[in-house]
């Protein structure tokens, strides 16, 4: 956040351009922009660095977003007038930058300065828009000095706005909606306003920043920044200037898709580790992780996987975190980690698992490291809560929650990420819970980082088959709809109880898809519904939550529905499409092939097929 040194420089040539050769500035009229740039001068740091395109282009849109807020204080509009935008980038360009032409350069179009998104241009729209709880609940965590740790909740909370007013529709890939909420927040929640130094770097990652690490001068900080940019973005420019780019080129063919950067800036910097300027993501070093973790102590690992484990630990600032090692890395693939890593931590949203940042290392001990950073969930995963230890049973209403925060972060994934993300391995031990038990789904973007590769496909097959989509695991046909499947299991199990895949008494496998399939048909859809669940609500809500479980988890993919239209019938009183018949259960289907196989074939034969499925 700290990488933007050389605007002083530039405003001061500016004053002493406009002091000495004031005719120079007089050609075009800037008087008439009624933004005031002027906010931005205390908060650059001195010296600033030039940046690359990308990075500046980023820098130019955060810094642009802290200047509307102040307008908005100002006047209760987000924007300028639509007839004051040319002189309005004129202005700013010449704060800035005179010889960076931000709009070709970046590819921003004049208008959009003065447009917002879904016709919300005044305070009194927005707040229309955003339940009056919600709203207390920015004012109650943004309502102080953002620096430091206050940061993290403050942007949590305006996650949430953004999940509320960007829920139903496309809107949520019009990036430039994702802006408001923090352009607010720096407005009206937070007393010290949009130009104070902790409310600019949390909220617009724009200002010199704060050092966590206490008794480091400024000129420290500067040059721990400049060392830690040099290191970190050295590894990681690749990444994210690739990102970057694919992002440039999908924005020229979709035109409304601007300020995406500006959504990225939403992390809130924890001033550990060396910060990526486009995403904030932190450059771990494996001593740190080493000290956190208690030097990966087993009393630490909080779960464990084919990956590799993940440890618990806390970080210096005293938050506490949930780091995942993975097995087996060679140096060799590091460029697309982390580049992959990048991607992933651009997307956010308040029902995926947000990450933080990421290590990696070689070391002479422990050979070659890859690690990632994400928030600890308090109360474990949706696993633990249906099938573990844990002796309460989940109440309806905190079910449906679970249910439906789970269908808006994978419909987010489909849809509201750019580049679409397909999970791949949703499951009930994949979908993580907070201490308000919203859902949070994890490892997004992961799958093709697991050791075993391709074979991981079959691995996974005959591992926790009752989760994969019958396509997939057959065919390796790998689309959005897998993803659909899997989470009609998981509605499944959540509304059960009961496991995705079970062996019966003969020892024969059982799918909850195929039992919940065959109860659905026999009309007693209720039947699902687990036993002895508290505070159970109407029926019919319950009939609607299994046909919707049921759809998901068709095996012909084209009959599932999409994640927008899941969200929507949960939401909604749209009522469930009646369910396409379908083919014989997966698992008697099997049972069948192998019969006719053991009857027709050598034992030898038969038997490898018995041992795949
Ligand atoms: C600049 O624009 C403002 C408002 O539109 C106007 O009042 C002012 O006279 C203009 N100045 C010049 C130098 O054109
Ligand atoms: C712009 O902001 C600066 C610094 O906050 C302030 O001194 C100045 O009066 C403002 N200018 C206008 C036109 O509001
Ligand atoms: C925005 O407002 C205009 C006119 O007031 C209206 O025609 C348009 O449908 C609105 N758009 C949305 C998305 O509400
Ligand atoms: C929300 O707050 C506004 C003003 O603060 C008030 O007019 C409105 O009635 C409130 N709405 C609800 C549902 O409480
Ligand atoms: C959803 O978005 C489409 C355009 O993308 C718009 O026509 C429609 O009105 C929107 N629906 C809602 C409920 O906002
Ligand atoms: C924020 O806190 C200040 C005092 O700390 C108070 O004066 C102000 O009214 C509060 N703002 C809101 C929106 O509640
Ligand atoms: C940085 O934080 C320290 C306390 O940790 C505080 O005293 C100081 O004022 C802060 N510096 C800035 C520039 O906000
Ligand atoms: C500071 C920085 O990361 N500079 C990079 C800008 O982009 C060029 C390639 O376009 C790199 O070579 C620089 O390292």
């Amino acid at each position: 956040m700290s990488i933007h040194f050389h605007h002083f420089l530039f405003f001061f040539f500016f004053f002493i351009i406009s002091t000495f050769f004031p005719l120079c500035l007089s050609q075009t009229n800037d008087s008439s922009c009624p933004l005031n740039f002027t906010v931005l001068l205390p908060l650059l740091p001195n010296p600033r660095p030039r940046l690359n395109t990308s990075m500046e282009c980023h820098y130019v849109l955060q810094a642009l977003r802290l200047v509307l807020s102040d307008y908005l204080k100002r006047t209760s509009s987000f924007f300028p007038p639509l007839d004051t935008a040319d002189s309005c980038w004129q202005t700013y360009q010449k704060n800035f930058d005179p010889n960076f032409d931000m709009r070709s350069s970046c590819g921003f179009q004049t208008a959009w300065i003065s447009q917002g998104c879904m016709n919300l241009t005044t305070k009194s729209s927005f707040e229309a828009l955003i339940p009056n709880a919600t709203l207390s609940d920015v004012v109650s965590n943004c309502n102080q000095s953002l620096q430091g740790t206050a940061c993290a909740s403050c942007t949590q909370s305006l996650a949430n706005v953004q999940a509320l007013y960007l829920t139903d529709n496309s809107t949520a890939t019009v990036s430039d909606c994702t802006a408001y909420p923090w352009i607010y927040a720096a407005a009206f929640a937070n007393y010290l306003g949009p130009t104070d130094e902790g409310t600019a770097s949390c909220l617009f990652l724009v200002g010199p920043g704060n050092n966590s690490n206490p008794g480091s001068s400024r000129t420290g900080l500067i040059f721990g920044v400049l060392v830690g940019v040099g290191v970190g973005l050295a590894l990681l420019i690749g990444g994210s200037w690739f990102a970057y780019r694919k992002y440039q080129a999908s924005k020229r063919k979709k035109g409304k898709d601007r300020i995406r950067s500006l959504e990225m800036g939403s992390f809130g910097g924890s001033g550990l580790g060396s910060i990526t300027e486009s995403t904030n993501l932190l450059h771990f070093t494996f001593d740190e992780i080493k000290e956190a973790t208690r030097n990966f102590s087993r009393d630490n690992i909080i779960g464990r996987g084919g990956y590799g484990n993940v440890y618990k630990g806390y970080l210096p600032d005293g938050s506490e975190v949930a780091f995942k090692r993975f097995k087996n890395c060679s140096a060799a693939g590091d460029a697309n980690f982390t580049h992959e890593v990048e991607v992933i931590a651009s997307v956010r949203h308040v029902n995926l698992v947000a990450l933080r940042g990421y290590c990696t290392a070689t070391t002479t001990l422990e050979g070659h490291q890859r690690l990632i950073v994400c928030d600890l969930m308090k109360n474990g995963s949706l696993y633990d809560h249906l099938f573990g230890s844990t002796e309460k049973k989940l109440s309806w209403p905190i079910r449906q929650k679970i249910a439906l925060g789970t269908a808006r972060g994978l419909a987010y994934l489909h849809y509201g990420a750019q580049p679409a993300i397909i999970h791949r391995d949703i499951k009930a031990s994949n979908i993580l819970l907070d201490d308000k038990f919203e859902a949070k789904v994890a490892d997004f973007g992961l799958a093709k980082f697991t050791p075993e590769g391709m074979t991981h496909l079959s691995t996974r097959v005959a591992g926790t088959m009752g989760y994969v989509a019958p396509e997939y695991a057959l065919y390796g046909q790998l689309t959005e709809r897998s993803d659909v499947y899997s989470f009609g299991v998981v509605l499944l199990e959540l509304l059960s109880g009961k496991k995705a895949l079970v062996m019966d008494d003969d020892n024969q496998p059982s799918l909850v898809a195929d039992w919940a399939w065959s109860l659905v048909k026999a009309e007693r859809a209720l039947d699902v519904i687990e036993d002895g669940m508290p505070e159970l609500g109407p029926p019919e809500v319950h009939e609607k939550y299994v046909l919707v479980a049921v759809l998901c988890s068709h095996p012909e993919l084209q009959c599932r529905p999409t994640m927008d239209q899941v969200v929507k019938m949960l939401e909604t009183d749209i009522s469930v499409p009646s369910i396409p018949e379908r083919p014989i259960p997966l698992v008697a289907h099997i049972d069948d092939i192998e019969r006719s196989i053991s009857s027709n074939c050598s034992d030898q034969f038969s038997g490898s097929l018995i041992g795949k499925g």
